[in-house]
C-alpha cells in the first residue's frame, strides 16, 4: 500500500514551497497541492526533487493520501482565497480532521473560522508564520492559536521546524484560542514596523545633522550590535549601510526614499483604536510611511517650505552614543505599548496569554528577533502579573540611564529640523505616561461647557457626576448620550 503523509500544504507560492521543504528535511512526509496544479508538477521537478514530498493533481487525491486525522495547511494569499479553500476542503475532510492557516490572516477572520469549522466537526488553527523565504526554509517563528484540540496533532511537526532560540527552544508554542495567534502576529509585524522606523530615524540624524558617510555609519551600526540593541535588523542595517552599487557608491543612497503599508502595521493600529491602547510610535511608523509616499509633494514642498539654517556644532561622537540610546528608549516604548495591547486584547477577546512566552516567540527565526527579547521573557518571568514594561526594574534603569540622552537627541533634531517622529513620540508618551496629572481638567471643563458632557471632580465621589452653567446663559440639562 502506498505510504500515507504526515500533513499536506495547499499553495505553492514561496512560503509553501519553503514550509514543505522544511518539513521533509525533518522527516515528515508531505503532500503538496496549489490552485493552478501545474505548479505542482514544477515544484516536484525543480525545488522538491529528490524529496519524498508527494505532488497531488486535486484537493480530492491530496485527501486521500493523507494518514488520518488529516491535516491540512493553507499558504495561500489572505482573505477570501483561504475561505475559498475551506470551502474545498469540506467536502473532503472528516470529523477531527485539522485545518491550518499560516496564511497572514487578520484575527477577526480566524475568530469567525474556528468557530464556523467546530460547527462542522473540524478542528482549526491560525498560525502566525514569520521570517519570510528563509525563515519557512530554515525555522520560522510559528504563533499558533485556534481550537486547542487541534494543537496536539500538529505540535510535533510545528516545532521540529521552528526556529530555536540560543538555548535550543523551539520559537513555536501555543498561544490561544481562535484569533490567538494570528493576533500575536499581527502584533510582531506592528512592532516591527516602530523597530524598522527608529532605526530609520538613527541614519537620518546621523546622517543630515553629523554628515556621517554610509561606511562610518556601518561601523556605528557594527558597534550597536555588540550591545543591548543586538538584534537582526541592526545586523542588516549594518550589512546594507557597507553594500557597494556597481560604481562603487554605497547602493542605499540610490534607493527611492518612497514606502507603502498595506496590511498588519494598519490593522494593528486600527484596532488599538478599538482597544483605547496609545500605541503611538507605531502608529507614527505606518504614517512616516504615508508622508514617504507623497514624494512629489514632498519634492516641491522642499523648494518653498525653509526650516532651520544651521548645523551641528557639539560633540559629534557624544551625538552618535546619545542616539544609541535614545533608540533603545524609543524601542523600550514601542515594545511596552505593543505589549500594553496584547494585554487589553488577551481581556477584550477572552485569551489567556502568555506574555513571556510570546517574547520566546520572537527570539529567533522572525524579523525583530533580538537579544532584547529576553529581557522581556526576564520581566514576565520574575512578574507574570507585571501590568507595563516600564514598571519592571530592569526597563525602568535602562530609561533611567538614556533619558538624558533621548531628550538631547529630540532636541537636537527639532533645532536642526529633522524630522524624528517615532523617536519624539515615544518620549511624549513616557513624558505622559509617568504624569500623575494630564491636562484632560480642562477638555472635560471644555466639554461640559459646549455639550453639557458633564465632569467627575478629584474632591468628589467617582460616580458622582457634574455640570456647570459656565456663561449662565446655558440650562441645567446635562448630556447624558453624547460622547466625544
Ligand atoms: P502569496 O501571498 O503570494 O499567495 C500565492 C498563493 O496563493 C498561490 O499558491 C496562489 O495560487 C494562491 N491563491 C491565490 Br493568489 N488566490 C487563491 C484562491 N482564490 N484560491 C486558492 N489559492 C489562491 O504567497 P506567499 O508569499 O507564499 O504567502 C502565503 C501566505 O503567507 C500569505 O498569507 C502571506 O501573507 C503569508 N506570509 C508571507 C510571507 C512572505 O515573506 N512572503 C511571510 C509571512 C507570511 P496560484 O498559484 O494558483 O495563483
Amino acid at each position: 500500500m502506498e505510504k500515507k503523509a504526515d500533513i499536506a500544504v495547499i499553495g505553492l507560492a514561496v512560503m509553501g514551497q519553503n514550509l514543505i521543504l522544511n518539513m521533509n528535511d525533518h522527516g515528515y512526509t508531505v503532500v503538496a497541492f496549489n490552485r493552478t496544479v501545474s505548479k505542482v508538477d514544477d515544484f516536484l521537478k525543480n525545488a522538491a526533487k529528490g524529496t519524498n514530498v508527494i505532488g497531488a493533481h486535486s484537493i480530492e487525491e491530496m485527501v486521500s493520501l493523507l494518514k488520518v486525522p488529516r491535516k491540512v495547511m493553507l499558504m495561500v494569499k489572505a482573505g477570501d482565497p483561504v475561505d475559498a479553500e475551506i470551502q474545498k476542503l469540506l467536502k473532503y475532510l472528516s470529523p477531527g480532521d485539522c485545518i491550518i492557516d499560516g496564511g497572514n490572516s487578520h484575527f477577526t477572520d480566524t475568530i469567525r473560522r474556528t468557530k464556523y469549522l467546530e460547527e462542522n466537526g473540524i478542528l482549526y488553527i491560525g498560525a502566525g508564520v514569520s521570517g519570510g523565504e528563509e525563515g519557512a526554509r530554515r525555522g520560522p517563528s510559528i504563533m499558533p492559536g485556534g481550537n486547542e484540540k487541534a494543537w496536539p496533532l500538529v505540535k510535533d511537526i510545528f516545532k521540529a521546524i521552528s526556529a530555536k532560540t540560543p538555548d535550543g527552544v523551539p520559537c513555536c508554542d501555543w498561544v490561544g484560542s481562535d484569533g490567538a495567534g494570528h493576533y500575536v502576529k499581527m502584533a510582531h509585524n506592528a512592532i516591527e514596523y516602530g523597530d524598522i522606523q527608529v532605526i530609520c530615524e538613527a541614519y537620518h540624524l546621523m546622517k543630515l545633522g553629523l554628515g556621517l558617510s554610509a561606511d562610518q555609519m556601518h561601523q556605528i551600526f557594527a558597534e550597536w550590535n555588540t550591545t543591548e540593541l543586538n538584534s537582526y535588523l541592526i545586523e542588516i542595517t549594518r550589512d546594507i549601510l557597507a553594500y557597494k552599487d556597481d560604481d562603487g557608491e554605497p547602493l542605499v543612497e540610490k534607493i527611492l526614499d518612497k514606502a507603502g503599508q498595506k496590511g498588519t502595521g494598519k490593522w494593528f493600529i486600527v484596532n488599538s483604536l478599538d482597544l483605547g491602547i496609545p500605541v503611538t510610535l507605531i502608529s507614527e511608523s505606518v504614517y512616516a510611511r504615508c508622508l514617504s509616499a507623497l514624494k512629489e509633494e514632498r519634492i516641491k514642498a522642499s523648494e518653498v517650505l525653509k526650516g532651520p539654517v544651521t548645523h551641528f556644532k557639539g560633540d559629534a561622537k557624544g551625538l552618535v552614543e546619545d542616539i544609541r540610546k535614545a533608540l533603545l528608549a524609543s524601542k523600550i516604548i514601542s515594545y511596552t505599548q505593543g505589549f500594553m495591547c496584547l494585554h487589553e486584547a488577551a481581556k477584550e477577546y477572552g485569551w489567556d496569554l502568555d506574555y513571556g512566552n510570546i517574547a520566546l516567540l520572537w527570539r529567533n527565526g522572525c524579523i525583530i528577533r533580538s537579544a532584547f527579547l529576553d529581557k522581556i521573557k526576564n520581566a514576565y518571568e520574575k512578574n507574570p502579573k507585571l501590568s507595563n514594561l516600564l514598571l519592571d526594574d530592569y526597563f525602568r534603569e535602562v530609561i533611567d540611564d538614556c533619558q538624558a540622552s533621548w531628550r538631547k537627541v529630540i532636541m537636537t533634531a527639532v533645532e536642526l529640523g529633522i524630522p524624528m517622529p517615532s523617536f519624539s513620540s515615544a518620549l511624549a508618551f513616557f513624558d505622559g505616561y509617568r504624569c500623575a496629572k494630564l491636562p484632560v481638567n480642562l477638555l472635560q471643563a471644555m466639554r461640559d461647557y459646549f455639550g453639557a458632557h458633564t465632569y467627575k471632580r478629584i474632591d468628589a465621589p467617582a460616580d458622582q457626576v457634574f455640570h456647570t452653567n459656565w456663561t449662565g446663559r446655558g440650562g441645567d440639562v446635562a448630556s447624558g448620550t453624547y460622547t466625544v
